[in-house]
């Protein structure tokens, strides 16, 4: 095997290493059932942004090979990655991908070559990610990816790396984008500009990766960042990946500003709170802010009460802060959850009158799936109540807890319906005319629902 070649101008032998993004084929068939669902027509493709983060980190002389196993099998691509060598294999997981992660770390390990899992699902179970993988990664990388690509030059990897959470995004080196075959096969680019989120949810994974103090790079950064995307891919959408980009909104204004010039059409995750801000709503809408993805979660008091006080707190004002997010010709994504204690059948049809009433531009409803790592989890676990940990089954597309008030099946017809009552051919003509004439500008969006 070919593995570290020879010295190169700065001292460092040159390493060969491939990033791997794992293909489930249990959640791709999910996907055309929710598709059908839902009346969605195309699956949102992104280039992995966690595996090109961690790229950032490879030397000028490294080589990294940007494998994402979804592009791989859905076009056939003649390209049997499995049997190349490489120094370093390094996975990325959510839970759905897990079984996939493990028979490729697996695969890579008989071979000897060695192999580093982290993500959403590693950082969950790092005990059980390392039966399969040499090394296993918990919460972001940014910080430890120095010591391991050190450590696999001298050829001995821990069998844990632990992040403080405290890494200083300013210092973050941009994500490798040009290790993307082509950046036009996909239909958006992520980037991110921020991390953490303060309402820390109980069925949220994601501080339990970040931590929940927020930081910000610099706008200078993110800008950067956007042009390197643009001068790949002059089309570029881009999604910010952050969980609540824009909660420093001094740092929201300055963004937003720096945008203006660069003239791209993008959108991004932030809470209700932003709302409450004609100015900067003003000034995203011109910065080609095209979409507010935000998590709602419910219009159940007891139900939000159980995400977090402060979704509670936000409930009363979620009618008029669509309204408000709207008139700017911004469109709301508007992501709902069903399955809480406190969910029954009349909160099924109140989220369906909401819905009929405020008209969100899209529309979210998964059922609330208990994570590993969760604080959702432990409790559901502890009360007997998790009915399946085959992680296939954590698409966020089934029912794998025994909800209080449904049945598993009831609970996924009911979000059918909701999405068929929003999707009506009667109802899809009152949304459109009620958007047109709150805001024209919402019938150019690029997600053209309208
Ligand atoms: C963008 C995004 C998507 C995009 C792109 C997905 C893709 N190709 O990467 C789209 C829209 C396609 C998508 C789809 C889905 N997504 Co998604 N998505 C996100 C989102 C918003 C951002 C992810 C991201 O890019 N983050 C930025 C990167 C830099 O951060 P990161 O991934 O955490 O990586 C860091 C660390 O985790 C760590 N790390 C990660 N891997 C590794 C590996 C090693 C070796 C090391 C050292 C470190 C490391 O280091 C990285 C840098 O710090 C997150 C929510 C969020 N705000 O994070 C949800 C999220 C990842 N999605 C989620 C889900 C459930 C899905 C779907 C299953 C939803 C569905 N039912 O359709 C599908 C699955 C798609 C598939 N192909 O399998 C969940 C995953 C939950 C879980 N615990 O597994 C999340 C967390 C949202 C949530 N609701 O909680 N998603
Ligand atoms: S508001 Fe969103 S990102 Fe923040 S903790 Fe809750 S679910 Fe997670």
């Amino acid at each position: 095997m070919s593995i570290i070649p020879e010295q190169t101008m700065t001292g460092l032998a040159p390493l060969k290493v491939a990033l791997v993004y794992p293909h489930s084929p249990v959640y791709h068939q999910d996907r055309i059932t929710q598709n059908r669902i839902s009346g969605i027509e195309e699956i949102e493709t992104f280039p992995n942004l966690s595996l090109l983060t961690l790229a950032g980190f490879l030397a000028p002389e490294d080589r990294g090979f940007f494998i994402d196993e979804d592009y791989l099998t859905l076009n056939n691509f003649p390209f049997d990655y499995l049997q190349e060598d490489y120094d370093l294999v390094i996975i990325t997981a959510m839970n759905h991908q897990a079984k996939r992660a493990y028979e490729i770390a697996r695969h890579f390990k008989v071979r000897g070559i060695k192999t580093v899992l982290g993500g959403y699902h590693a950082t969950a179970l790092p005990e059980e990610a390392g039966q399969f993988a040499e090394s296993v990664v918990i919460g972001e990388g940014e910080d430890l990816m120095p010591d391991i690509l050190h450590d696999v030059r001298r050829g001995k990897l821990n069998k844990i790396y632990r992040s403080t959470g405290k890494a200083d995004l300013k210092n973050f080196p941009p994500p490798r984008l040009d290790l993307v075959p082509d950046l036009k096969w996909y239909s958006k680019i992520g980037l991110f500009a921020t991390r953490g989120c303060g309402h820390c949810c109980s069925f949220c994974c994601l501080w339990q990766v970040y931590g929940s103090r927020y930081r910000t790079k610099s706008v200078e950064q993110v800008v950067k960042e956007v042009q390197l995307a643009q001068s790949l891919h002059p089309e570029a959408y881009i999604s910010f990946a952050d969980e609540n980009m824009l909660v420093d909104r001094a740092f929201a204004r300055e963004l937003a500003k720096a945008l203006i010039p660069l003239k791209i059409n993008w959108e991004c995750y932030c809470d209700s709170g932003i709302a409450d801000n004609p100015e900067l709503l003003e000034l995203l809408a011109v910065s080609g802010c095209e979409e507010l993805l935000i998590g709602f979660e419910s219009v159940n008091p007891e139900s939000l009460l159980e995400a977090t006080r402060w979704k509670q707190e936000q409930g009363p004002g979620y009618k008029q802060a669509i309204e408000n997010i709207q008139k700017h010709g911004i469109g709301v994504l508007a992501c709902f959850v069903l399955g809480f204690d406190n969910d029954g059948p009349q909160t099924v049809q109140s989220l369906r009158d909401f819905i009929l009433e405020t008209h969100p531009y899209e529309l979210d409803i998964s059922a609330l799936t208990p994570m590993p790592g969760t604080p959702l989890y432990s409790r559901l676990k502890a009360q007997g109540r998790i009915l399946s940990e085959n992680w296939d089954d954590y698409s966020w597309f089934r029912v794998n807890f025994q909800p209080k008030n449904f049945q598993p099946r009831e609970l996924m017809d009911s979000i059918r319906w909701l999405f068929l009552e929003y999707n009506s051919p009667e109802n899809k003509q009152k949304r459109r005319e009620y958007l047109l004439t709150l805001s024209p500008r919402l019938a150019s969006l690029k997600a053209g629902t309208l």
